[in-house]
């Protein structure tokens, strides 16, 4: 059966854990519960929208429908600490089935929609699931299928039973109606629940890491340090009872879930709206429907509301417009307030913790050209040099980190704990930033192997690995090369075997053919006699990055490189 997450986690030492117990971070209650206080003094007040099917719940009928959908996961044999994973769109069920999870003790692993085969069994098994959550199809994919597939391999790892539970109209009869388990209860499980609820110091819900090794890493966020997460960005962000908040990021990235997002505006008695995609037309749509205060959205999202508010107007009744997630350009930020008519919030976060934020009061200089400072006065923020060596100030350097809502390793992963945090926690978060006077970070770059497209992270070893897998692929290299729209994307650098030939075209086809999400397939292909290497016999990615921006420059510009 599979073992606890208890063993395979890294505790804060307990001279932190004190204070940060004493500085009132920690306050020692479940996120279930407390969300249960919410709803017991705000019953009426609404709580969640699905902007496509039009479900509309208060903050009591919330609650009674995770405590509802709670009691039939464990009738369904779960149990408190064992893994289940999410994979579903932006919705109500979502919503309900992530607090049930919290509820319960059952562990939600937010999976993207689009991750596929490669990603799911990693994470099943990795997290030794016993269970997973799908849309029935999703831009015609049939997740119902590839979760049903699955089951064997992670059985073998776990032992235990597959539970697969699906939303949507074809449930398959090996499968478990998820919009049933999410209907409404009796009004009786909230005792039962209440009995057998988590401890504050469990695992409330597995976070997938942005990823610079082979495969991704899973972030264990306790009760206690996700809800202050989500309670002190809710401060940040000016989210209180009469706030309206916008989910159309993917749900499971901690940025929409927890910063504020729907937990954080949740906690706060507000209203959650949850919209399938940031697609423009339907968005402003729904703002305005709404009347939508909050939102957060990547860069490459905000420019492309920009450019439609440009041409159709912007929905009055959006107030703050939070950005991050990679690094937005100040030409951009500073058209924020006037096009959009919101006040911009810069966001530099990492799903293992540490957030900053600019400050809604903040002068418009730093909001439009700095992504803010560290949410909390126990951040503990460090910019070092290549032998950990604090850069002087006003200098550029690998920002490292500890506080109350930063793990101190990542679940089950010795070896990359190693090199990803240091001997006394601190996490190595692999971002080049420099401090203004001020205090604020500015982002300039980073030092580990990662392609941010448009906010979602790819690790170059990932893409490195499969491509591997080709016979043709002699040496391979994955880098990102600079684009308008998402700010980068994956282009490979191959040299192939002798005789042998590949296109970017076949390359993609290996990737469907493995199972791999699409946002990480190639998007360019450079066929090499040779890597680029460094004087030590490392392959050169900077020069490399160097050149694929050098040809994409001079094929703009039409010239030959
Ligand atoms: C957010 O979380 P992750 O875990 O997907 O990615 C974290 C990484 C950071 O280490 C940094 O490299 C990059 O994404 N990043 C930014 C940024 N925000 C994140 N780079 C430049 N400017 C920014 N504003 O991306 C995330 C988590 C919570 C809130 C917001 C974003």
């Amino acid at each position: 059966m599979p073992g606890p997450v208890s063993e395979h986690t890294v505790p804060w030492p307990a001279t932190e854990v004190e204070r940060y117990v004493a500085a009132g971070y920690w306050q020692g209650v479940p996120l279930g519960h407390l969300l249960r206080g919410v709803a017991d003094r705000t019953p009426d007040a609404p709580a969640l929208v699905d902007a496509a099917t039009g479900l509309r719940l208060t903050h009591r009928e919330l609650a009674d429908r995770a405590d509802a959908t709670a009691a039939r996961l464990l009738d369904l044999g779960l149990a408190r600490g064992d893994r289940i994973l999410v994979q579903l769109g932006n919705g109500g069920e979502f919503v309900i089935l992530t607090l049930a999870c919290l509820r319960a003790g059952v562990v939600p692993v937010m999976a993207l929609p689009a991750h596929r085969r490669t990603e799911l069994s990693h994470l099943a098994a990795h997290a030794e699931a016993v269970a997973i959550a799908v849309p029935d199809r999703m831009r015609d994919f049939d997740h119902q299928a590839l979760a049903h597939d699955l089951g064997p391999g992670v059985q073998e790892i776990t032992g235990a039973d597959w539970l697969v539970l699906v939303d949507g109209d074809h449930v398959d009869d090996a499968s478990v109606d998820l919009r049933a388990l999410c209907g409404p209860g009796t009004g009786e499980e909230r005792a039962r629940l209440e009995a057998a609820c988590p401890e504050s110091r469990d695992v409330a819900v597995f976070l997938l890491s942005g990823g610079t090794t082979g495969l991704p890493k899973l972030i264990a966020r306790t009760h206690d340090d996700y809800a202050y997460n989500a309670r002190a960005s809710a401060d940040m962000a000016g989210v209180d009872a009469d706030s309206v908040y916008l989910v159309s990021l993917p749900a499971g990235h901690n940025f929409p879930l927890a910063c504020p997002g729907m937990l954080g505006v949740l906690l706060a008695g507000g209203t959650v709206v949850m919209l399938p995609s940031p697609e423009p037309t339907r968005a402003f749509a729904t703002i305005a429907a709404e009347g939508v205060t909050h939102t957060a959205v990547v860069p490459a999202v905000a420019g492309r509301w920009l450019e439609h508010a440009g041409e159709h107007g912007a929905p009055p009744s959006l107030r703050v417009l939070q950005v991050g997630g990679a690094r937005l350009a100040d030409e951009l930020a500073h058209r924020v307030e006037p096009v959009l008519g919101a006040r911009l919030q810069q966001v530099f976060g990492m799903a293992e913790g540490l957030l900053n934020f600019t400050r809604l009061d903040d002068p418009i200089d730093v909001i439009c050209t700095t992504q803010g400072r560290p949410m909390c006065p126990d951040d503990e923020v460090r910019l070092v040099d290549e032998l950990d060596v604090d850069v002087a100030e006003g200098t550029p350097g690998s920002l490292l980190t500890r506080g109350p809502y930063t793990p101190r390793g990542y679940y089950r992963a010795p070896e990359q704990n190693a090199r990803a945090f240091t001997a006394d926690g601190w996490f190595r978060s692999g971002d080049i930033c420099r401090r203004t006077p001020e205090g604020n970070l500015i982002v300039e770059g980073r030092d580990k192997d990662m392609i941010n497209r448009g906010g979602e992270k790819i690790s170059a070893e990932e893409i490195e690995n499969l491509v591997y897998q080709m016979p043709a692929v002699g040496q391979v290299a994955a880098v990102a090369m600079p684009d308008r729209e998402l700010g980068e994307r994956v282009c490979l650098y191959v040299v192939p075997r002798p005789g042998a030939t590949l296109t970017l075209d076949e390359v993609r086809a290996a990737m469907a053919a493995l199972g791999v999400a699409k946002f990480k397939w190639p998007e360019r292909l450079e066929i090499v006699d040779a890597l680029m290497s460094t004087k030590v016999g490392k392959i050169d990615k900077k020069a490399l990055r160097a050149d694929v921006a050098e040809r994409l420059a001079h094929e703009s510009t039409g010239a030959t490189p």
